[in-house]
């Protein structure tokens, strides 16, 4: 396999941050003297009381503690808005760009802390105290930016459940945390379609009350507000006053939880703290982006997703960036969209998914050459590996052969990129998200945890700790170590597999765990197979992912039916339906296969590895299925799969 390398353009190299030579140096000194790095670095937030600590932290099985700058206090609300209002009152902290292209705001910093303020006196209004949290059920609208600022601020600490997610996957998510009360809309809006919030969260409630539900009037639709527990946002903000004292909050007191699937059970409540989430958040948002005053960055993402909240709101924030916010989606009203807002707000900076990229390929390469894009200067991938060809696509057409892709590697759990090229100092490699960011030790081990080295390939682990690394699992210490300190003893296991090429390249191969990822988004198949099971009608439910042109991975269900149910179609779609509305659409099975029986071990465990090779069509190469109890079950399977339709 050829092997296209690109080197870093002459104008990149000449503006950027850094170049290679600095590159080597600053990493070198983040792994050999962390805590000299990092007190450094960590300065560039402000502190209310200095740290004099910088590092403690161990990986060790026994006693997993990690702890960053744990003597300073700050507030990360005036360290994203109060501090810049002084020097760059005036500037643009939010482009808020509606579904409607008719539709946009400008929010300037000096506006952004009279909203953040209200909003803070409103929750305070509501009773919500420090340590509180906050549930955020809000579309991409600035008030969810807003929203998130107000929790930090007041040192409450917030939980947002992505607006596709089902009343039920709420219900579960604000009972997990115990938060008390909602921030909502009356609907949201996405490619002309309302999404009906408010409800949505009348019936979470059901199952799981709240004390009160603040709602933002969005799309003026009719919803029905429960006397002495609603509030309406615009009614409650004209009330309060226009400031609020930020509270002074421990660099290691919670910031937010957000909810990421595992292979198992149910979400885990992912928590990560302030100091240290903010320092990595900001650092890594100005040196991949190698963002510079002035400069005007969209990042494509949902704040429902990490990648919302470290590369919207607080990364970009912190470094008094220009950050733009798009409430729509890639399509509408034509898959000219992305590039039509590129021009219209002269973006600088646009990191989105593969998934988007391979969307707006296929919709055709003149949606993007009857765009000017010349405000363009660098471009990002994150959530999945980028294929080449999805790559190159976006290399030579969207970027004209002139921005640089910083394919960006990292999870939920890292609070922050770990692995990504840097504008001005890396070569790339289509596919390869390339080097670790500074203070990143990554390793790949085998499958008994040593660690392999020169060019090979493996599972990727990260060998110590960096500012922005999650601190626990919410309420289950004891599963945040099981996930990821249990499977290879003194490191952290990132649940990817990964190769490492002969110039130290990092080339993530995707997930090793019962996770798929679908459109860059993870879903544990455990959640999709009880939402299936869940069906009166089914009786097991045996979930993996297979590969998808347009989402990467797809999910592929085989369902075995209840005694006497008949195998139909309409049953089928009414499986789709039932898992739509238990989970999202986001977990929409993509295919189901009505299996009279599953491969199991003699002790009951389902054998994927066999349903995976099957789902991929790979019936060569299915492995040793000397250990099934009934072995005839991968024939009719394989036969069932080669007569579908
Ligand atoms: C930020 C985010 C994390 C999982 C991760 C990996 C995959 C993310 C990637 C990538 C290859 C990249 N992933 N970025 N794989 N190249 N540039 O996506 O967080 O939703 O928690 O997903 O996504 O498998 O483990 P999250």
């Amino acid at each position: 396999m050829s092997e296209a390398v690109f080197p870093v353009p002459a104008d990149v190299a000449a503006r950027a941050l850094v170049d290679d030579a600095k590159y080597q140096e600053m990493y070198n000194r983040s792994v050999t003297d962390p805590a000299g790095f990092w007190g450094e670095h960590g300065k560039r937030i402000d502190w209310i009381k200095p740290f004099t600590k910088v590092k403690n932290t161990s990986y060790d099985y026994h006693n997993v503690a990690i702890k960053w700058f744990e003597d300073g206090t700050l507030n990360v609300s005036a360290n994203c808005v109060d501090r810049h209002v002084a020097t760059r009152g005036d500037q643009a902290a939010i482009i808020w760009e509606g579904d409607d292209p008719s539709e946009h705001k400008v929010i300037t910093y000096r506006e952004l802390h009279v909203e953040v303020c209200k909003f803070a006196n409103v929750l305070k209004e509501q009773g919500v105290k420090k340590g509180d949290r906050v549930t955020i059920y809000l579309p991409m609208i600035p008030e969810a930016a807003y929203a998130m600022l107000a929790c930090a601020r007041i040192g409450a600490v917030h939980s947002i459940v992505f607006a596709g997610f089902s009343p039920d996957s709420l219900a579960q998510r604000i009972e997990d945390c115990g938060s008390k009360i909602v921030l909502t809309a009356d609907e949201g809006l996405r490619g002309g379609r309302k999404v009906p919030l408010k409800a949505n969260v009348d019936r979470a409630c059901e199952k799981a009350p709240v004390d009160s539900v603040v709602v933002v009037k969005r799309t003026g639709g009719d919803v029905k507000m429960v006397d002495g527990r609603d509030v309406w946002y615009h009614e409650a903000t004209a009330k309060v006053p226009a400031t609020c004292e930020p509270e002074e909050m421990n660099a290691e007191d919670p910031l937010f939880i957000l909810y990421t699937s595992g292979s198992t059970g149910k979400p885990k409540g992912v928590l990560h703290t302030s100091g240290g989430y903010l320092v990595y958040a900001s650092m890594t948002h100005q040196y991949v982006f190698d963002y510079q005053d002035g400069d005007i960055y969209w990042c494509t993402a949902d704040v429902g997703w990490v990648t919302g909240h470290s590369y919207i709101v607080y990364g970009p924030l912190a470094n008094g960036a220009t950050t733009l916010m798009f409430e729509g989606v890639p399509t509408y009203p034509s898959a000219s969209r992305c590039w039509d807002v590129v021009d219209k707000h002269k973006v600088n900076i646009f990191y989105t998914a593969p998934t988007a990229i391979r969307a707006l390929m296929g919709a055709g390469t003149d949606f993007v050459t009857r765009t000017d894009r010349s405000s363009l200067r660098l471009l990002g991938s994150v959530g999945e590996p980028i294929n080449p060809e999805a790559w190159t696509w976006y290399y030579n057409v969207v970027g004209e052969k002139r921005c640089p892709i910083v394919d960006t590697w990292w999870q939920t759990e890292t609070g922050g990129i770990l692995i990504t090229p840097l504008p001005g100092a890396t070569a790339l490699k289509p596919g390869s998200a390339t080097r670790p960011f500074f203070g990143v030790q990554p390793a790949i081990v085998d499958a008994e945890g040593n660690i392999l080295d020169g060019a090979t390939e493996g599972n990727l682990v990260i060998t110590d700790s960096w500012p922005g690394q999650m601190r626990t699992v919410y309420g289950d210490h004891e599963r945040f170590v099981q996930t990821y300190f249990a499977t290879y003893k003194g490191y952290y296991f990132t649940g990817d597999g990964c190769r490492r090429d002969a110039d130290g390249y990092y080339w993530i191969t995707g997930r090793v765990d019962d996770v798929i990822n679908v459109s860059g988004h993870r879903m544990g198949t455990a959640e999709v197979e009880s939402a299936l099971v869940s069906h009166p009608k089914v009786s097991e439910a045996a979930v993996v992912g297979y590969p998808h042109d347009l989402k990467g991975q797809g999910i592929y269900a085989y369902v075995t039916l209840m005694e006497g149910e008949e195998p139909t179609d309409a049953l089928k779609k009414e499986l789709v339906q039932h898992v739509r509305a238990e989970i999202g659409p986001i977990a929409s099975p993509d295919l189901i296969q009505f299996a009279p029986g599953l491969p199991k071990t003699r002790s009951g465990k389902i054998m994927r590895r066999i349903l995976r090779k099957i789902a991929e069509d790979s019936f060569d190469s299915l492995g040793d299925t000397s250990t099934l109890a009934d072995p005839g079950v991968v024939d009719d399977l394989i036969d069932n799969r080669q007569n579908r339709a």
